[in-house]
């Protein structure tokens, strides 16, 4: 566990550290903001007086609150002035203990214990949609940067890494009914050290990208912020190249020639302070920081060119209208835009006209060209200019990796040299709609994913551990939402599995048939309910088209109607070959020879996005995880509202009672022996230059030593466990007193000679 988290402890919230004035308004200032840790809260604390105190603190712009080493984060929804340059500086000095919770301390904390034990780190921040997961990330990204070693050669992967931000969420995130920033993508990143501490690289994993945006989105939302960006980027040169300004007089181009955007009024941001000021991310700024940080990341203006000319050729794809007049084939209304893609991607006009309009199936060596209906036409168009966004996005994120790999890490790699990683886990947060098709189901299953991982390895884990290190402990109940990851992913009755099934059945598969698939085969399961299985109450609000699963954050009802599509996720052959012999680097480098000639079928996007969510629960399994568990005070993005039900409910789903209980009745702060031992050892005369019995043994020596009562500490098999943070601190300040002891003695003897 990150120690220093545990230890940025603060003695005025703890009043039985101190005397009795300055206990008594140490108690008065208490109930006032609350506490800081709630671990220091009374024994039996109930939900109400965990909210509570959750309360008093988000009214005194205290939205931090620590559960032991986890930090609670809740959204204040307006600038604070807690993120300055000062701010990180303070949480960088020495004596931190007494500062109070922050996103800074714990990204120091485990920095430092990176650095210290040569441990790989991650944190895990989780929460709902808008609860502040990627600005909590920021924010540990920078403060990473800032408090990391400098040097010249370095700072290069420090500011890509920063500018790495601006550019995905550009393109990644969209204003959603949730969050006018959503992250509609997952991401880890981590951050690679050398052993002095050096941040010599970064690499990128993205997840799943919610494509099917880029043809579509729910009123009251936006497309991929990156679109409004580019149109109102006043960019005359660039904008009549993307054939986006017929006229060279007009800089901004309207949206609402466009069909990907729905053409209802919607504002950008404007809710961020809803009190005081309304603040408008203005679309046309946002647009030079995506320049900026195109440039730093090494983009070349061709590359930048190439890139832009897909996010136009979506906007023009989009505008391709088919017909089909009685009796004759399917044709499209406005040729001009055939002209305007082909050239944009720089492929030939006529093989992209007939790529749009017919499809081509091999049967018996033989090959058929069969022309589209209308219906199958729109939807090979959508196909396209969904697989093209996406891959762009994943070429994107590789060139990013590109840029950060830094000429230090390849020699680094070269001599095989050891890294320790510092990862930063920001997913796209749990989220119910008016309508929840299958991106929330693949969103909601990553949540579900992730809050099995913190499941594994906070509560369960931590009592596995008492009981692998022989202490005694009375065991804490808790939901353990693994039973709805099996529901999703088992085999051969999981829902994937069953869909996947449906996507490759012979005959005709259809979204319905799929439901009732699930009915017969799953529809006991008591997380799951369609209108076929449920009882009499239920089915009057479960349409026949809707399946409803009980999340650990909620129940969801799903609507039906395109998850075997997206499941399929086909784009026809015809067009994939157009794609190919594109001049566009980006398309080139995305759409392969080898991916035509594999004639194997491509997996799933469901099960896809299944293996590689469980190649990341290996990943993240594999280092030191510190978590930062976001809440949202309210659903209408306003400062200062703190809404009890909202916050309660989601209090209850996280676990955080669990958690607290779990660290209340355990031990803040554990050690192998060994470590302990090495550390500390200069602190008892038995143990100093060496012990020469087993670690357990001088473990027990030195703590007799230093008088650590027997409530205070347990030996386990192999770990020391300690109870409370001040024990340790005491320890700590003995250690700096007598390190400093021994280098002046160091320094003595030196100059003796
Ligand atoms: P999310 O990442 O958790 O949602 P964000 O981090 O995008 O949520 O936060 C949503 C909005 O809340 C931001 O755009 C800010 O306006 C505000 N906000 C969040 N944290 C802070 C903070 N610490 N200080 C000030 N404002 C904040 V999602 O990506 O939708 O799951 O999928
Ligand atoms: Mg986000």
């Amino acid at each position: 566990m990150v120690i220093c988290c545990t230890m940025s402890y603060d003695l005025v919230s703890d009043p039985l550290a101190l005397g009795t004035d300055e206990m008594e308004s140490a108690l008065l200032e208490r109930d006032k903001v609350g506490v800081q840790d709630f671990v220091l809260l009374n024994n039996h604390l109930s939900l109400d007086e965990f909210i509570e105190n959750l309360e008093k603190r988000f009214k005194h712009d205290l939205i931090y609150t620590y559960i032991g080493p986890v930090l609670v984060s809740v959204n204040p929804y307006k600038d604070l002035p807690i993120y300055s340059e000062q701010v990180m500086g303070t949480y960088k000095s020495e004596d931190f203990y007494e500062l109070p919770p922050h996103v800074f301390a714990l990204s120091d904390a485990a920095f430092r214990y990176m650095l210290e034990e040569n441990r790989d780190q991650c944190v895990l921040i989780s929460g709902e949609s808008g609860a502040g997961k990627t600005e909590a990330s920021k924010k540990i990204l920078q403060y990473i940067a800032r408090a990391s070693r400098h040097s010249q050669e370095v700072e290069d992967v420090k500011e890509r890494l920063l500018e790495s931000n601006p550019l995905l969420e550009a393109f990644g995130n969209a204003k959603t009914n949730r969050n006018d920033n959503s992250s509609r993508f997952g991401k880890y990143m981590d951050i690679q050290f050398d052993f002095q501490g050096v941040p010599v690289g970064g690499h990128i994993l993205n997840y799943l990208l919610e494509k099917s945006r880029v043809v579509g989105h729910a009123p009251g939302e936006r497309n991929f912020h990156i679109f409004y960006e580019l149109l109102n980027s006043n960019d005359v040169v660039l904008l009549e190249k993307l054939c986006l300004s017929s006229d060279p007089q007009r800089v901004c181009v309207s949206e609402s020639e466009f069909c990907i955007f729905l053409q209802t009024p919607c504002n950008y941001r404007t809710h961020l302070d809803g009190q005081s000021s309304q603040v408008t991310v203005n679309d046309t700024n946002m647009f030079k920081v995506v320049r900026n940080a195109l440039d730093v990341c090494d983009f070349t203006p061709e590359k930048q060119q190439d890139l832009f000319a897909i996010v136009a050729c979506v906007l023009h794809l989009g505008n391709l209208q088919f017909v089909q007049e009685r009796g004759s084939r399917t044709q499209i209304s406005d040729e001009k835009n055939v002209a305007i893609i082909s050239k944009l991607l720089g492929c030939d006009e006529n093989i992209l006209f007939a790529a749009l309009l017919n499809r081509t199936v091999a049967a018996k060596g033989d090959e058929v060209k069969t022309p589209l209906s209308v219906e199958q036409a729109y939807q090979a168009r959508d196909a396209l200019a969904k697989a093209v966004y996406d891959r762009m996005f994943t070429w994107l994120v590789q060139r990013i990796n590109d840029s950060l790999t830094s000429k230090h890490l390849c020699e680094m790699m070269q001599r095989k040299e050891r890294r320790t990683l510092f990862g930063l886990l920001d997913i796209y947060g749990f989220e119910i709609f008016e309508n929840n098709g299958f991106e929330q189901f693949c969103i909601n299953y990553c949540n579900e994913k992730l809050q099995q991982l913190f499941i594994e390895l906070t509560l369960k884990s931590e009592q596995d551990e008492y009981l692998r290190e022989g202490i005694e402990w009375e065991p804490v109940e808790y939901f353990n939402n693994k039973i709805i990851c099996d529901l999703i992913e088992a085999k051969p009755m999981g829902i994937i599995a069953i869909m996947d099934e449906e996507c490759v059945r012979p005959g005709d598969p259809t979204d319905e048939t799929f439901l009732t698939k699930m009915s017969n085969n799953i529809g006991g399961h008591l997380h799951f309910t369609s209108h076929e299985t449920a009882d009499k109450s239920t089915r009057k609000k479960l349409g026949r088209t809707e399946f409803k699963l009980k999340h650990y954050a909620g129940d969801v009802t799903y609507f039906i109607k395109g998850f075997l599509e997206k499941n399929n996720d086909l784009l026809f052959r015809d067009l994939k070959k157009v794609m190919t012999q594109t001049t566009n680097s980006v398309t080139l480098d995305m759409f392969t020879d080898k991916e035509l000639e594999n004639k194997k079928r491509p997996d799933s996007a469901a099960t896809s996005f299944k293996q590689s969510l469980s190649q990341l629960m290996t990943i993240l399994m594999s280092k030191e995880p510190s978590y930062v568990r976001c809440i949202k005070p309210n659903d209408s993005k306003r400062s200062s509202i703190f809404s009890r039900s909202i916050v309660e409910h989601q209090v209850k789903y996280l676990g955080l009672m669990e958690n607290l209980r779990v660290r209340r009745a355990g031990f803040a702060y554990r050690r192998p022996h060994k470590f302990f031992l090495q550390r500390y050892k200069s602190l008892c005369p038995d143990t100093w230059p060496q012990y020469s019995g087993t670690d357990k043994e001088g473990v027990q020596v030195l703590v007799d030593h230093l008088s650590y009562q027997p409530d205070d500490y347990k030996i386990g098999n192999t770990k020391i466990f300690i109870r409370l943070p001040k024990v340790l601190f005491a320890t700590e300040e003995l250690f700096a007193a007598r390190k400093h002891e021994l280098a002046t003695s160091i320094q003595a003897k030196f100059k003796g000679h």
